[in-house]
């Protein structure tokens, strides 16, 4: 290894992880939601508790909403509200799979009174987005089927084109869309966007405001997703990731949990795709980095400290592959020369350098520990009752 920690730490800096303000909220199985002490019961106290994520790791300065869960009546004075505790409003989530008109399609419903109720919703946080200065629309559809012949498969298609395009031509200059694929679920026969080909044809005939959203859960078993990774920075779509882990479907569990090694090739092709860093200086198209997780039967706010400091490590040990020996090695076909350039990366503890690192930006060196000490977790259990059930438990 002849990459050493001290040379890629100032890569570290400015490393930013979207929380998801949804992983605050209770959440559970379509068969029980545990409700956890100090459950936020608003917004503002789910912004309150990205904040403590933030202040102890320096990784999460933005917080993702999903309308209408976090509906209010003032954004800007959310904007404010989110300023004033230390973070800032993320990535809008639109959400058109929990109204009966949506049973059978949203954008790509047969009915156009529908479909405009759809595209309705999407004008509406676009307008958020406006008061929250957010950049980017993310559309996820329960759009599908569940038996053959249910839909017409193309037809759909057709329509989702259109209603994309009607939100897209509504995005100011600065704004993005990103549309996220998921091979099943609700839907198990097909979904409308069920891969990322199906979304890089649609954003691509959209335009270059258009990208790709690849949620980390939403591949079948075995799918080889640093592959899709390398492939859309190639083509200048990937739009932005939504980390997660699974053991068997789209389990929303803490990201590196699972499968760290998985990460750990994700995040090398993010490097080695330009995708990680300042957009002027990899000249791609920035990728949003955020977290779509639940935090069923854990602490939440432990669970996304956790969470983000498992992308810091795994992008650590990704800036650590030799990338000039591996390409030598790759050249000459070295197989196995070049899989242990890949594994000492891998392999290497980043733990201690990381601490710190943190400490002398300031912060502690176990953000976990330093959560644990500061009683956050007992003031909100005291002063909170009655926290909110997530809206998919709901
Ligand atoms: C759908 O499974 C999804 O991953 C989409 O990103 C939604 O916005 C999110 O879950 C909501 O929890
Ligand atoms: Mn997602
Ligand atoms: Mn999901």
């Amino acid at each position: 290894m002849t990459t050493t920690f001290d040379s890629i730490a100032g890569q570290l800096d400015g490393q930013a992880i979207e929380l998801p303000s949804w992983a605050f909220g209770n959440s559970g199985t379509r068969f029980k939601v545990f409700s956890t002490p100090g459950t936020p019961r608003t917004i503002q106290e789910k912004l309150t508790d990205a904040a403590q994520v933030h202040r102890l790791t320096g990784l999460a300065p933005k917080v993702a909403l999903h309308i209408p869960w976090d509906k209010v009546d003032d954004y800007s004075a959310l904007r404010e509200f989110a300023a004033g505790v230390g973070v800032e409003l993320g990535t809008v989530n639109s959400n058109t799979f929990q109204d009966d008109d949506y049973k059978f399609g949203s954008l790509t419903h047969t009915d156009a009174v529908v479909r405009q109720k759809a595209i309705d919703h999407h004008f509406e946080c676009i307008d958020v987005m406006n008061a929250t200065g957010s950049s980017d629309l993310k559309i996820w559809l329960a759009d599908g089927t569940n038996y053959p012949g249910q839909g017409d498969i193309r037809g759909r298609q057709d329509r989702l084109a259109e209603s994309l395009q009607a939100i897209y031509d509504r995005l100011g200059d600065e704004q993005r869309l990103v549309l996220e694929y998921k091979f099943f679920e609700p839907a198990f026969y097909h979904t409308d966007v069920p891969d990322w080909g199906t979304s890089y044809a649609h954003v691509t005939a959209l335009g270059e405001k258009a990208f790709v959203c690849l949620d980390t859960g939403h591949h079948a078993p075995g799918t080889n997703i640093e592959f899709i990774v390398a492939q859309l920075l190639r083509l200048g779509k990937l739009g932005s990731f939504d980390f997660n882990s699974r053991f068997y479907a789209d389990d929303d569990l803490i990201v590196g949990a699972a499968d760290p090694f998985q990460l750990f090739r994700i995040m090398y092709e993010v490097v080695r795709g330009g995708g990680y860093g300042p957009a002027t200086e990899s000249g791609t198209s920035p990728v949003a980095f955020m977290l779509d997780q639940c935090h069923n039967v854990e602490d939440k706010i432990p669970g996304q400290i956790r969470s983000v400091l498992n992308v810091q490590e795994m992008t650590a040990r990704a800036l650590l592959v030799d990338r000039i020996a591996l390409d030598a090695a790759q050249a000459t076909g070295d197989v196995l020369g070049a899989n242990a350039i890949l594994m000492d990366a891998f392999y290497t503890d980043v733990r201690g350098p990381l601490a710190a690192w943190r400490e002398s930006r300031g912060l502690p060196a176990d953000p976990m520990a330093a959560y644990a000490a500061s009683g956050y977790q007992a003031q909100i259990a005291a002063e909170r009752v009655g926290g909110t059930q997530s809206s998919w438990g709901a």
